[in-house]
């Protein structure tokens, strides 16, 4: 290792620019790689109207960079996707960035240190590699017959096309999760149909639009503390209480948002009423949230076509029923393929396994952050994390002070080079999937949180467990010499 550590980040969204900032902070050196010309991640890809975060802006923020300026509670992605770029001017590490370069191979080096190769045959090695790639990032598109037939605009949700005109439109929705909900809500109003094709109803609490007015702005503006106390008691509140005892199947929570969901599914006519209540547990799939969902669904231009799709034709949507519904415009909001992470990208570690052959059943990560036989390699929001409703800027906040934990740990000669064992990453799988087994997301449904086994792959243990794993390395799991 080089006397000084070099670091290659892969991605440049919310946990590549976490990373920059804290190596810089560390005055290390490093390399960011981002496909794209831009920052943001997520926020970079998808701008599709009604786009928000459904975790409060106040703690889906780097504790290094409260912002003062949030307009609402839970804030437009285009306000979000600005607060990344700030940061990145703020700490200036724009020039540390290579964009529109995808990396196309990282391999393990007879010298020990990662060979980072990308599309235009630039190469640097460094000591330790960190993917920051997130998980939601590839999307899926359905294979429903004749997908690729439709005449007009048709695009998958992260890759909304801005010219195309939706005002006066007929346009089609294929899909609820978060992202088709958002969607329903922003053009029930601007549309003159909105056809939502519904595959499974889904829980979705109502919450409050909450402004933040002027004076509050400026109140966290002068007063760093009470901004400060505003994160962390929200942090709090958020992810020990709502945000884990939802995934515990016996905790209660899913009863109250049931409840709460139920209370204005009574209030919707009767036809809607049925289309619209799940028949699982709330929490089960990710928990969707929605200002203004049921408002959107009960106006005139929207119908919830609950009917399975048989087939898109160049005029719009048929159903199993026989029905055609004519469409100008096509939106699959279909979701993302969840076990890509880095992929396609090669990595390949000790005597050339390549990551592709370490997950050949399924992607995983010892304590959602390393992966035995390649050393000195971590990875934030990957495989095993948890997700649910967590804010995945604390997520990878703790991650990352794991990850310079273990480089110290290296740097001042406790490990030749940061590798679990083998056994460690066994055990942990083993005892992650029994608990799996005990969250809500296996109470019964069909989602994004289960593998090609059903079993759910994110974090299934209380928060304050990651937090403890991520504070205290348990040493003994890693290689020694
Ligand atoms: O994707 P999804 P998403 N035929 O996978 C349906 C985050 N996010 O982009 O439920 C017909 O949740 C599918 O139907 P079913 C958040 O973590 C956050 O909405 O599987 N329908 C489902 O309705 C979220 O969970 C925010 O039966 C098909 C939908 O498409 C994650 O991203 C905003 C189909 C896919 O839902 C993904 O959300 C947006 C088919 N062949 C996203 N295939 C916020 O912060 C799929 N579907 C608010």
């Amino acid at each position: 290792m080089t006397s000084t550590p070099t670091f290659g980040i892969i991605g440049a969204g919310m946990s590549g620019i976490l990373a920059a900032v804290k190596l810089q902070e560390a005055g290390l050196d490093f390399r960011v790689f981002e496909k794209a010309d831009k920052v943001g991640g997520t926020w970079r890809e998808n701008t599709y109207p009604g786009i928000a975060c459904d975790v409060p802006s106040h703690i889906y923020s780097y504790t290094f960079a409260l912002n003062p300026e949030w307009s609402y509670f839970c804030s437009p992605g285009s306000e979000i996707q600005t607060y990344f770029e700030t940061v990145v001017d703020r700490y200036g590490i724009d020039d540390r960035i290579r964009f529109d370069d995808a990396i196309v191979d990282c391999r393990w080096t007879e010298d020990e240190r990662w060979k980072v190769e990308t599309a235009s045959g630039y190469t640097e090695t460094f000591d330790f590699l960190i993917a920051a790639t997130g998980i939601l990032h590839h999307p899926k598109l359905p294979p429903i017959d004749g997908v690729d037939t439709f005449a007009g605009p048709s695009f998958h949700s992260a890759r909304w096309d801005h010219d195309v005109e939706l005002d006066g439109k007929r346009v089609g929705i294929v899909g609820t999760g978060s992202s088709g909900v958002q969607i329903t809500g922003a053009l029930a109003n601007r549309a003159a149909e909105v056809k939502v094709f519904q595959r499974t109803a889904q829980w979705v609490m109502p919450v409050e639009q909450t402004e933040y007015s002027e004076s509050q702005k400026e109140d966290f503006r002068t007063d760093a503390d009470l901004l400060t106390e505003t994160h962390d008691n929200l942090q709090e509140a958020f992810n020990t209480g709502f945000a884990t005892s939802i995934l515990d199947k016996e905790s209660g929570m899913s009863d109250a948002i049931e409840a709460r969901c139920r209370e204005i599914l009574a209030g919707l006519p009767e036809e809607l009423q049925a289309k619209v209540t799940p028949d699982y547990r709330a929490g089960c799939k990710r928990l969707v949230v929605s200002h203004n969902w049921y408002d959107a669904i009960q106006t005139d231009s929207v119908e919830i076509v609950t009917d399975s799709i048989a087939s898109i034709e160049p005029t719009g949507v048929r159903t199993e029923d026989g029905e055609l519904r004519e469409v100008d415009v096509l939106v699959l909001a279909t979701g993302f393929k969840v076990d890509a992470f880095m992929r396609p990208m090669t990595i390949a570690g000790i005597d050339g396994v390549l990551l592709d052959e370490a997950w050949a059943d399924r992607p995983s990560a010892y304590m959602a952050v390393a992966v035995p036989g390649f050393p000195n390699f971590f990875m934030l929001n990957g495989p095993n994390s948890p997700v649910g409703n967590f804010s995945l800027i604390q997520t990878a906040e703790m991650q990352f002070e794991y990850v310079m934990d273990m480089v110290e740990r290296v740097r001042d000669g406790q490990m030749p080079l940061a590798m679990v064992t083998e056994e460690a990453a066994a055990r942990f799988e083993d005892e992650r999937t029994e608990a799996a087994g005990d969250t809500v997301w296996a109470t019964g449904c069909r989602s994004w949180y289960l593998d090609d086994r059903g079993i759910p792959f994110a974090w299934p243990f209380p928060f304050d467990r990651f937090r403890r794993e991520m504070a205290e390395p348990r040493l003994g799991d890693y290689v020694t010499a």
